[in-house]
């Protein structure tokens, strides 16, 4: 071989048609995949999360081979292991001094800023290109952003709906609406009939990863078993297919739902699959539209679905790289307390909290609205650190990457970037819990007591966000007006829910150092 083209391929960027496999001649190529310790250990992930990468990446990479590549795979134990991308790079290049590397952009800043050096550290021209796997591009989000104040989803949506054809009639939106939300919002009462997603047994590969990770990472936040995650694109297919085929259907009205116990719901569970590039996102989409042009799938679920790929996905995923790395380091609320110990332990007596915990130890995975309204709201209304909640959910969700996580933690729960994301922060009382759960029927505290002995905490901590924020958030029309009813109540009873409020806060325990960073990094 004359000098061949290095393609480092990174954990989440499993997809056979990736732009950096395109167009090269297989014979004068050699793809890198490396399992490295400063990956698996700048945060403490989730055991299922390390377990489901390494997993996916060997099989990947076996998928690869078996195609005719030639690839060469480090893995963790590696006696020769470097330990970052840029140390096993730098050792491929050294073997085989290549004419180009060739790579695409990486989904953190953080892995970024390393690939951005390599042009410096090697002797070859380093060709970084672009991650067509998403609907936009960052030019194309940055373009759209551009001179805009505020940033809305919506606006983005309906661009990335034009923009593909999804869902369009004549240049219209079908059925007239953009958005069928206001349709999306029924409790569920029970999960009898909901059709259990398909569970995935491991194979040898993925038991040698367990066995791996189970004495490296054995003590890290969650369980490591049962570890039924789709691993290969064949099994995510056989996932996407029972979602489209049996839960599609209902996936809108329940989207906001939760009920005790229940981890799946009608929610698909794809997003480990279309965030390592198992799954395509556009072909995931245009399925589900042909399932409501055949007449089986309604649109207000079809649509809701498609806008939460092509319009939150995407959006999220363009603001990342708009407002970073200033994003890293927002605070707008100047929130400072502690994450608390129930985070990681699940021992609360909000019933509420403590099954999301739960889901989240067991599964690696809480659906949207638990992550959102019940531990992103609690972490809101009681101004936990953004930078404790970020590195929460970063460790937490084995879909969890940066570029995907801080843009929900920081700027959608927390309203840390002052209100670029979203336009207002999603605070809410425990009525709002009560209406889609079924958790304040077995809780100790009620929803409707809303101050003193028995009452729900997100009760006087809603009252106390909203008064320890009003210099920021009185101006908001969408919830400024909660304060002329704040100012209605009387003296005693504004300081009732103020000192109930502190008593909630004063018994919050702090986490423990090292849950999240080794405790020389925390
Ligand atoms: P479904 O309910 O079936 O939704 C379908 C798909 O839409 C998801 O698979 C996902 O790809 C996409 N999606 C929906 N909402 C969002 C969103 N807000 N941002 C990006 N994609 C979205 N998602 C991640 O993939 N990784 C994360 O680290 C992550 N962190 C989150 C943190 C917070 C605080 C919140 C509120 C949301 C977060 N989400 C994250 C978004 C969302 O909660 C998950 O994508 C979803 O719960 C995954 O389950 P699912 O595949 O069953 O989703
Ligand atoms: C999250 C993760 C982990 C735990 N380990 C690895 C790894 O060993 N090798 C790898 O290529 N990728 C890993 N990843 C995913 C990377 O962190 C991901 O590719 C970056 O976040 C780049 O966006
Ligand atoms: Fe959660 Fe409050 Fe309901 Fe308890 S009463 S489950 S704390 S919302």
């Amino acid at each position: 071989m004359t000098a061949p083209v290095l393609i480092p391929v990174l954990g989440d960027q499993l997809s056979p048609d990736l732009a950096s496999l395109r167009d090269v001649d297989r014979d004068e190529a050699v793809v890198l995949m490396m399992e490295v310790w400063e990956e698996a250990t700048y945060v403490r992930h989730h055991q299922q999360k390390i377990a489901l990468i390494f997993s996916a990446m060997r099989h990947f990479a076996a998928e690869l081979e078996e195609a005719g590549w030639r690839v060469e795979y480090t893995r963790l134990d590696d006696p020769d292991n470097a330990g970052s991308f840029t140390g096993e790079v730098a050792r491929a290049v050294e073997r085989h001094e290549p004419a180009e590397i060739r790579i695409v952009e990486p989904g953190e800043w953080r892995v970024e800023g390393a690939i951005l050096e390599w042009a410096d550290k090697f002797p070859c021209p380093v060709v970084i290109l672009e991650d067509d796997r998403y609907i936009a591009s960052r030019a194309e989000f940055a373009e759209w952003a551009e001179g805009k104040r505020q940033l809305r989803m919506e606006f983005f949506y309906r661009e990335m709906r034009r923009k593909t054809g999804l869902l369009m009639e004549e240049g219209q939106p079908a059925g007239g609406r953009w958005n069928y939300d206001a349709e999306n919002r029924e409790p569920l009462t029970s999960a009898l009939l909901v059709p259990p997603r398909p569970l995935f047994e491991p194979d040898a590969i993925t038991r040698d990863v367990l066995k791996l990770v189970a004495e490296r990472f054995g003590d890290h936040f969650g369980e490591l078993e049962p570890f039924r995650w789709p691993v290969t694109r064949t099994e995510a297919e056989i996932a996407a297919e029972a979602f489209l085929e049996q839960r599609l259907a209902a996936f809108g009205p329940y989207q906001d739902a939760m009920l005790e116990g229940q981890d799946q719901l009608y929610h698909s569970l794809l997003s480990t699959s279309l965030n390592l590039g198992l799954l395509d996102p556009l072909d995931l989409c245009r399925r589900a539209e042909t399932l409501w042009r055949e007449g089986r799938a309604p649109l207000n679920s079809v649509e809701g679905f498609i806008r939460q790929i092509i319009g939150w996905r995407e959006y999220i995923r363009g603001f990342y790289w708009h407002e970073m790395p200033r994003l890293a380091e927002a605070n707008a609320l100047d929130a400072r307390r502690p994450l608390p110990e129930f985070y990681w332990t699940g021992e609360t007596d909000m019933a509420c909290l403590a099954d999301c915990v739960r889901s989240t130890a067991s599964n690696a995975h809480a659906h949207h609205i638990q992550r959102l309204m019940v531990l992103g709201n609690f972490a809101l209304i009681a101004g936990i650190d953004p930078r404790e909640v970020e590195d929460w959910y970063l460790v937490v969700y084995a879909d969890a990457y940066e570029w995907v996580e801080l843009p929900n933690v920081a700027a959608m729960i927390l309203y840390a970037d002052g209100g670029r994301l979203a336009s207002k922060p999603y605070a809410a009382s425990g009525a709002y819990i009560d209406r889609m759960s079924d958790y304040c029927g077995t809780c100790r505290y009620s929803p409707k007591v809303k101050t003193g002995e028995g009452a729900c905490p997100f009760n006087p901590l809603y009252w106390h966000f909203m008064v320890r924020n009003r210099e920021h958030l009185q101006a908001n029309p969408r919830i400024g007006r909660a304060y002329s009813t704040w100012d209605r109540m009387t003296e005693a009873r504004q300081r009732d829910y103020l000192e109930s409020a502190e008593a909630v806060l004063a018994t919050l325990e702090p986490a423990s150092p090292g849950w999240a960073r080794a405790a020389d990094d925390a």
